[in-house]
């Protein structure tokens, strides 16, 4: 007999948000500047010394005020969950503060009201590229001991707060980003050219040790929470079949598996002890940190997913474009308007990967395709966008996700990335769009804000009325 091909009744459909690129609104009510405050362009241009007008993350979409009409339209198209994060600097303006901002706290109230109207189930991230300024400029970000301290009081706030109406945790978004990126994802002030990988390294223990920290704060405050990691999954393929080619590419998949295995085993691996060892690097761990490694790892792993790369030891070759990072190009794949190895089967590769490595429950809470999108008039006379690229896309990769549950793989739910257009994380523009939801906002900041259907809009509808069954193989 075949194995069921179907997702769960209880699958988690729904799509994800980042407060950095939607909710605006970045001083109102209290809030303290984040790192993003002064990344107007993203990764890929400098940063200021104070917000500038050109950074369009300062309104992003405006969800701060448009929250209720945002959320009704999520509910429209059937979410049962929706991911998203809670602003650092709303909570703890400065973030080394002892008491939080009541305003900024009571934000998330209003929002979670608004979700339980369309019963609607919440998955919140901690921490997505949002530090505070403050404790970037005055601790060098994670790179501080004591930025353990501030993020376990800011954890302990929230699981306080919102543990009776938020089931599901993520502690950082794509915590091995930090690799990449130190200032965006762990608020490392010291430029990326002049930092050492023994701080770099000690950066990054902090975090893993403060998000184990997380996970005990979480089970304190309620054993019904879940608290889970988040990992930027890329597979790396090799791109020859030269054992050299396979061993680069093995490599590659460790630098990212290595927070996995620390969240899920509570553990070092031996080789990522041993590349220490090779770079030289000595960390300072405590014993009480490898007891809050051991004691306290993660009840399930999500992470996000958009491409694969390849790997080569033995070949030069054109670098990748991908997601904050990639190796060599692929030569049998498509890429995306930005340069992003379009790969669903790569998908049931990961999902299938992690299960076999960490059967632990899997949570895919980004996966979608940034691409440009023109404003039509519908058939009705209403906006719209013909987004049939986008639909593919995501139809080729849902595909993949049911061969996956059908192989085995235990999958909790699939949120979209960006479901309502918002600023782009690595290049901050607006028009680098996922949305099922077009908002009109231009690159250059101008726009009426206004909200209009895309045709992914109703196929996503249909998706998750179906449980998947409107999907085409
Ligand atoms: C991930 C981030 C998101 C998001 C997404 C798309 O790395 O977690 O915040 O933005 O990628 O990337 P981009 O916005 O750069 O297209």
């Amino acid at each position: 007999m075949s194995a069921p091909m179907t997702f769960p009744n209880d699958f988690l459909w729904g799509g994800a948000l980042a407060a950095n690129q939607y909710e605006g609104a970045y001083d109102a009510d209290g809030k303290g500047l984040s790192v993003q405050d002064v990344m107007p362009q993203g990764i890929v241009g400098p940063r200021t010394e104070a917000p500038t007008p050109d950074n369009l993350k300062l309104e992003g979409i405006d969800f701060y005020h448009r929250y209720k009409e945002d959320i009704a339209l999520l509910a429209e198209m059937g979410f049962k969950v929706f991911r998203f994060s809670i602003a650092w600097s709303r909570i703890f303006p400065k973030g080394d503060e002892t008491e939080p901002n009541e305003a900024g706290l009571a934000f998330y109230d209003r929002v979670l009201d608004e979700l339980e109207k369309y019963g609607i189930e919440p998955l919140v991230t901690i921490s997505h590229y949002e530090t505070p300024l403050h404790l970037s400029r005055e601790y060098n970000g994670w790179a501080d001991r004591r930025m353990i301290g501030f993020f376990e009081r800011y954890a302990r706030t929230l699981f306080e707060r919102y543990g009776r109406r938020v089931k599901y945790w993520l502690t950082f978004n794509e915590i091995n980003s930090v690799l990449h990126e130190p200032f965006m994802s762990g608020g490392i002030n010291t430029p990326k050219e002049e930092l050492s990988e023994q701080d770099l390294y000690q950066a990054i223990h902090h975090e893993l040790v403060a998000s184990a920290s997380a996970t005990r704060i979480a089970h304190e405050v309620s054993p019904d929470l879940k608290v889970g990691c988040m990992i930027l999954a890329i597979p790396f393929y090799p791109l020859t079949p030269d054992p050299r080619d396979v061993w680069a590419a093995k490599q590659a998949e460790r630098d990212n598996y290595t927070f996995g295995d620390v969240h899920v085993r509570g553990a070092y691996p031996g080789y990522f002890l041993r590349k220490l060892r090779d770079k030289g690097i000595e960390l300072d761990i405590t014993e009480d940190d490898r007891r809050t490694l051991a004691e306290h790892t993660v009840d399930f792993v999500s992470f996000s997913y958009y491409m694969s790369s390849c790997e080569t030891a033995t070949q030069e070759r054109e670098a990748s474009g991908g997601n904050l990072m990639g190796g060599v190009v692929n030569p049998t794949l498509e890429v995306s308007q930005w340069g992003w190895a379009i790969d669903p089967r790569g998908l049931r590769t990961i999902l299938n990967d992690y299960w076999d490595r960490w059967g632990k429950p899997l949570f895919i809470v980004e996966n979608g395709l940034g691409a440009r999108d023109e404003l039509i008039t519908g058939p009705d006379g209403t906006p719209t966008v013909a987004d049939d690229y986008r639909i593919d896309y995501m139809n080729d990769h849902l595909v993949q996700v049911r061969e996956a549950i059908a192989d085995g793989v235990q999958v909790i739910g699939y949120t979209s990335w960006g479901c309502i257009d918002c600023v782009s994380a690595s290049t901050a523009q607006m028009s680098k769009r996922y949305g099922f939801i077009y908002v009109d906002r231009n690159d250059d900041g101008t726009g009426t804000l206004e909200r209009y259907r895309k045709q992914s809009f109703g196929w996503y509808r249909d998706v998750i009325a179906s449980n998947g069954a409107s999907l085409k193989a």
